[in-house]
């Protein structure tokens, strides 16, 4: 493009001189023609634009991202992959989900021959030299580190977006692209997630994304990090986190983190139901550390609990975790849906600002941490109050119905043990047994607002339907 207007400009210069040598003469008139019909003269078409105009110009040109722009790079260990594979696998689509696993060291036993649902494997560069060369103060963080270059190397045509990830981590892929789609791959962009537990932002960074999770990087920052690469890991071989080493790295090439909210690291133990029942209004993107927490359902185990999450998914990740919420007002009742997970009612009516704080169930990463502020949200305490403590269903089956609606149901995990909220008019649900929820099988379009639902329920049913629609002009979730 510069060059264009470069010689766009060069042609009309010259004219210009033309013009001047003719101005006294008599020929004006015929000048007059020549030049100012001369098409040399007339703009080519968006020259006057700026470069940067032009490329968002020729962006908007482009072909919307999908699955095959983005590369993944998913760092393990063989050591690991032997029982972790199985959440990669969850979620990975050979032959459309492109990118690569990098190990340690080759795989041997039961990894071979190599499972076709796993990610094509790499065996990670030998940098011994260099990490004795500067005594490097984590080999295995600088290994790590390293990848980002071992992947973009491996780049194929229309490459727009590198995702680094750990090989213990779900990412919701569909949910990605939607979101990347909104921004531009030619510019320089750092996302990922932030830690949940406070202190660990303290700790390393609270501008860094915690590369278990995933972080992302549009095509030029994860080209000029590449570039970098050896000089990087050089000038910051005293630093022993490699989520901090790619932070400082990037901070040099002048670009800073943007965290998304739908990015989880899960820097928290135990019962994530909490959590996972209050989701911020945001695409799910990726949850991690399935393997440290407890089975995020309740009678199965970790990878079962993983594989159930992911396969609702696979109905409408738009929906997932997405929290909506609506009132029985018969019976004083708030019903809060987290989307493919979870469904709480309250014998109370709660407003949404209250409810959308999770409830804390977890522990926080470092368990000898007690001070608050612990967590990078407001939580709510587990209570013993009939008019706090909500009765809890868990996502049991997903079905499509011949409307083309998607029906979930939703089953009681544990009786409450606690009597009816006496605040409200002593409306008890400790008898619903079962809920099953409605909503569209189109794709959420816009996550600007929450959906509505209405609830139907008759006093002593064991059932309880919750159906989705849009939410009215004025609605008041409260
Ligand atoms: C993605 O977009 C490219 C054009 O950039 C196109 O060639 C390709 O077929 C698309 N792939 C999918 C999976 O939609
Ligand atoms: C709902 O609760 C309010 C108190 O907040 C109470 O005044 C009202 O009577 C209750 N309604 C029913 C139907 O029990
Ligand atoms: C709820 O029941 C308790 C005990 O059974 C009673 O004391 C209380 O007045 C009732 N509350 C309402 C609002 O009816
Ligand atoms: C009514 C109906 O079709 N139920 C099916 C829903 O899907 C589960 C599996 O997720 C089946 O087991 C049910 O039969």
């Amino acid at each position: 493009m510069r060059e264009k207007i470069a010689s766009w400009y060069d042609k009309c210069l010259g004219a210009e001189l033309f013009k001047a040598v003719l101005i006294s003469g008599v020929v004006l008139y015929l000048a007059s023609i020549f030049l100012f019909k001369n098409p040399i003269c007339s703009l080519p078409e968006g020259a006057l634009i700026s470069p940067e105009a032009a490329a968002e110009l020729s962006r908007k040109n482009e072909s919307p991202t999908n699955i095959s722009h983005l590369l993944f790079g998913l760092i393990g260990s063989e050591k690991a992959w032997h029982y972790r594979k199985a959440y990669t696998e969850s979620w990975w689509r050979p032959g459309v989900t492109r990118g690569y696993l990098y190990l340690d060291v080759a795989p041997t036993g039961d990894l071979l021959p190599w499972s076709p649902s796993s990610p094509p494997y790499r065996v990670s560069d030998d940098i011994n030299q260099m990490v004795q060369e500067t005594k490097h103060a984590a080999p295995i963080m600088a290994r790590m580190v390293h990848g980002i270059m071992e992947v973009f190397r491996e780049r194929h045509a229309g490459v727009r977006w590198v995702v680094m990830g750990d090989d213990d981590s779900v990412f919701f892929v569909e949910n990605m692209v939607d979101v990347l789609a909104q921004y531009d791959h030619t510019k320089y962009y750092y996302f990922g997630g932030q830690s949940e537990f406070v202190m660990s932002n303290y700790w390393f960074s609270f501008n860094q994304g915690f590369g278990g999770a995933g972080f992302i990087l549009s095509y030029p920052l994860a080209e000029a990090l590449s570039n970098d690469m050896d000089s990087c890991l050089r000038r910051y071989a005293d630093v022993i986190s490699a989520d901090k080493i790619t932070m400082l790295c990037i901070a040099d090439l002048g670009v800073n983190f943007s965290p998304l909210k739908g990015i989880h690291q899960i820097d928290l133990q135990g019962d994530l139901s909490g959590f996972l029942s209050s989701h911020p209004k945001f695409p799910l993107l990726s949850l991690h550390h399935l393997d440290t927490v407890e089975p995020i359902f309740p009678a199965m185990d970790r990878f079962q609990s993983a594989r159930h999450f992911v396969r609702s998914a696979d109905h409408d990740q738009t929906r997932m975790l997405q929290q909506t919420i609506c009132y029985h007002r018969q019976s004083n009742w708030s019903v809060s849906v987290s989307w493919g997970y979870s469904v709480h009612i309250y014998e109370k009516i709660h407003h949404r600002s209250y409810l959308q704080m999770p409830i804390e169930t977890f522990k926080p990463w470092a368990r000898d941490q007690h001070h608050r502020p612990l967590y990078m949200f407001n939580t709510r305490l587990p209570s013993k109050d009939p008019c706090e403590a909500p009765h809890v269903f868990f996502l049991k089956t997903v079905n499509r119905t011949e409307e083309d609606v998607v029906v979930m149901t939703y089953l009681r995990s544990s009786e409450r043990g606690l009597p009816a909220c006496s605040f409200s008019g002593n409306h008890s649900a400790a008898y619903v047994s079962r809920i099953e929820v409605y909503s569209p099988s189109t794709k959420r379009p816009e996550m600007d607002k929450c959906e509505c639902c209405d609830v139907i329920h008759s006093d002593g049913e064991e059932g309880l339907k919750v159906k989705y629609r849009n939410c009215l002009l004025t609605e008041v979730i409260a």
